[in-house]
């Protein structure tokens, strides 16, 4: 890929993103772009079934041809390998690959093989995850991750996954992104499977969690020579004012977003503010079962989109209060950089156990548009480049970051927002499923073809 934009993209010289050891990559998930939600034996997921329920997706859309990435991949694949990166992110859809007896479905896996094949034959590091949301819906009519052994259904999947692709993945990655699992699916009701009952997230978030733990010590017995780790979104607050009630109240919104997920992760406990927060959500928990979700990690992924502005709410939580006059994406999600920064130092502050970090996702959405064979996504460079030289600096600061994978390479379902929301490199043109890498993608290819002749130098 040619650039007209070649430098526009670069960070700045003495970034550790030039260095040659760290990880450049690009993500997707299963549901977002596979499509052929029939195709060999796969089943129904939790998003087959919301997608399909007037009213919960914009539009109307659903993931059953999306990106139509299942038949096409080896074009996918070709547009990926002209990127440059040193690494691809995807997830394997659970349904996919096993039935409903939990017996293995040999064409769903071998999907998944010829995948990670022609990665690796492409020179790419693969990292894979196991639940980026499309739980088979058989689990959910016995409860979904209310109920406790979906956490042992998962560890059981996670078991035949590791051993059918021993060999085949750099990273293993037990969830992608539990808060959204749990607090979006069961709290907030705005995802699958669509409940809206606060104690009920935590209960999901604690069988979560307990499924990682689970999963942990069967893909290290399994993979030996993979990394295994997890995937967690995380959010920057701003106070409205600097009263100390609006102090706390951010407090408490990363104590939500952030220590929820990540404190019994790495301290074997959950946060006791998230009590004060939720009062009477305490979720059911098991003897040893704390000890299980704090295995330990080679790596934690880290999802960073953007920051809420926030201020008390006059009794024990916060409610936000978007800025006025930020800069923001199609999403609306104020662009603020520095937050991803602050949050890395902060996380290697605040957790002494925090293993190596990936940043396993950060990017945007646009309005984008072809015109005339090209997609001038001038924000998404812009974006890309500020975000790249916040991590550094965080880099600089101390915290050991590996890698950095732009979500995502291809415009795809972008869950309760349809397909009208595109966060790709790559657009895609849902009526004939064309595809155009957009400038941000040939600017991406300038940066890791300059690094490469950089570090060969
Ligand atoms: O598209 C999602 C992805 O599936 C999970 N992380 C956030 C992205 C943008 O909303």
């Amino acid at each position: 890929m040619n650039s007209p934009l070649a430098e526009s993209l670069f960070p700045s010289a003495d970034s550790g993103f030039w260095q040659p050891d760290f990880l450049l990559g690009a993500a997707t998930a299963s549901y977002q772009i596979e499509g052929a939600a029939h195709a060999d034996g796969r089943l129904p997921s939790i998003w087959d079934t919301y997608s399909h329920t007037p009213g919960k997706v914009l539009n109307g859309d659903n993931g059953d041809v999306a990106c139509d990435h299942y038949h096409r991949w080896e074009s996918d694949f070709e547009l990926l390998s002209q990127l440059g990166l040193d690494g691809y992110r995807l997830s394997i859809a659970w349904p996919r690959v096993m039935d409903a007896q939990g017996r293995p479905n040999p064409k769903g896996i071998d999907f998944y093989k010829r995948l990670l094949d022609r990665l690796q034959e492409q020179g790419l590091q693969r990292f894979v995850t196991l639940y980026h949301w499309d739980l088979p819906q058989y689990l959910e009519d016995r409860g979904g991750w209310l109920n406790r052994d979906t956490a042992y259904r998962f560890a059981e999947y996670a078991d035949l996954m590791s051993r059918e692709l021993s060999g085949r993945v750099t990273a293993w990655s037990t969830l992608n992104e539990p808060w959204c699992s749990a607090m979006l699916g069961y709290a907030e009701g705005a995802h699958a499977p669509g409940r809206k009952n606060r104690r009920y997230a935590l209960q999901a978030m604690h069988h979560l969690l307990l499924g990682h733990g689970l999963a942990v010590p069967l893909l290290r017995r399994n993979d030996p020579g993979a990394q295994v780790g997890i995937v967690a979104n995380v959010g920057k607050s701003s106070p409205q004012t600097d009263s100390p009630a609006d102090r706390r109240a951010a407090e408490l919104f990363e104590v939500q977003h952030n220590a929820w997920v990540l404190d019994p992760l790495l301290k074997g406990s959950y946060p006791a503010a998230m009590f004060e927060l939720y009062p009477g959500t305490e979720p059911l928990i098991l003897e040893g079962d704390m000890a299980v979700i704090a295995s330990r990690l080679d790596y934690l992924g880290i999802n960073y989109y953007f920051r809420s502005n926030v201020e008390s709410d006059g009794k024990h939580g916060y409610t936000e209060v978007p800025l006025p006059g930020v800069e923001r994406t199609q999403m609306g999600w104020e662009v603020y950089p520095n937050g991803l920064r602050d949050l890395l130092i902060g996380f290697r502050r605040d957790y002494p156990t925090l293993p190596p970090i990936y940043i396993t996702e950060n990017g945007m959405a646009s309005d984008d548009k072809v015109v005339d064979g090209v997609v001038d996504d001038a924000q998404r460079i812009s974006f890309l480049k500020r975000h790249f030289n916040a991590v550094s600096e965080a880099m600089k600061a101390g915290v050991d970051v590996r890698g950095y994978f732009v979500w995502s390479l291809l415009d795809n379902f972008e869950w309760a927002y349809g397909y009208e929301r595109r966060f790709g490199l790559v657009h895609v043109d849902y009526a004939t499923q064309f595809r155009t890498p957009k400038n941000s993608a040939h600017a991406l290819a300038a940066f890791t073809a300059a690094r490469k002749r950089r570090n060969t130098l």
